[in-house]
């Protein structure tokens, strides 16, 4: 196949990875805006490679004309959570919305592979817009643990190196490998509540420490500077005692403060 023709196959793969980074992106950040946990950890996509794809013909006796039929995965997404139990909501998730159908499910977590591998594929008909007009195609997302990624990663780099001649010791020491995986996914999941009550004060903390900045940022353009300069002392103290009721309670007295002045500037507005 010529090199032109080959771009024009990959053009509606890469424009779907790119719209799906950009979606499954954004559910995170609309799960952190409304102060939910979010299951997606961190999303990746990627076009498969033109030699990946001549390999898989290959090794699956595919005839070229039939490569958009029969290759799923050549627009790929991964999405990466903390817990295993973060991979069913993302399904649900997925299931949930209009733009994406899932026509095929592999489970390798609970059919692990026999090297080891774990993970959970769903394969979605997506519709990109070409200049063709609408095009429907295939897109594999693989939804893993962050300690399923980091052993996969590991195992595939070494696939490539030995291809079929894996020596033995080596995939002896990635099955033990495997296994410690499996035990640390289990281990993570049994502080899960622990670890997500952490994370989502962290992000509380965070939020109350912008908006307490902002405020007195608004303060330094309103009102007087050595007054300012004291509240912002007075904040530096309090955050460094580490109370989170503490800087709430700060939080509060600072946006008492700035109703006053808001309402003083509307009264000089109004008399003027
Ligand atoms: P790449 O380089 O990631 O694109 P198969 O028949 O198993 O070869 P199929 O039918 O497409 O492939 O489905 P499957 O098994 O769900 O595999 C799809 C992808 O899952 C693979 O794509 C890998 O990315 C990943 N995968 C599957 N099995 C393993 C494994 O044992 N180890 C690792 N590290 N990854 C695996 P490609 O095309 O093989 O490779």
């Amino acid at each position: 196949m010529e090199i032109q023709l080959w771009r024009q196959i990959l053009c509606p793969y890469e424009l779907a990875v790119k719209e799906l980074t950009v979606k499954f992106n954004h559910l995170i950040k609309e799960h952190h805006e409304k102060d939910l946990y979010s299951p997606i950890t961190q999303v990746m996509g990627r076009v498969k490679s033109v030699t990946s794809i001549l390999d898989k013909l290959q090794r699956k006796n595919i005839p070229l004309d039939k490569l958009e039929e029969e290759i799923d995965d050549i627009a790929g997404i991964r999405i990466i959570c903390q817990f295993v139990e973060d991979i069913a909501k993302v399904e649900e998730l997925i299931r949930g919305r209009s733009d994406m159908e899932i026509v095929s499910v592999k489970d390798y977590i609970h059919h692990i592979k026999p090297s080891g591998y774990r993970s959970y594929h769903l394969i979605i008909a997506y519709t990109v817009e070409t200049l063709q007009g609408p095009k429907k195609i295939h897109a594999e997302i693989q939804i893993r643990t962050m300690a399923m990624d980091f052993w996969s990663t590991i195992e595939h780099s070494l696939q490539y190196k030995y291809k079929a001649n894996m020596p033995e010791h080596i995939r002896k020491r990635l099955s033990n490998a495997a296994d410690a995986i499996v035990a640390l996914d289990h281990e993570m999941s049994s502080v899960r509540s622990d670890i997500m009550d952490a994370q989502n004060s962290s992000m509380t903390n965070l939020k109350l420490v912008e908006d307490i900045l902002n405020n007195i940022e608004n303060l330094y353009r309103v009102s007087n500077k050595r007054e300012v300069s004291k509240i912002q002392d007075e904040f530096y103290r309090i955050y460094q005692m580490n109370d989170m009721e503490q800087l709430k309670h700060f939080h509060r007295q600072l946006d008492i403060i700035s109703e006053g002045y808001r309402a003083q500037a509307v009264t000089t507005d109004f008399e003027e």
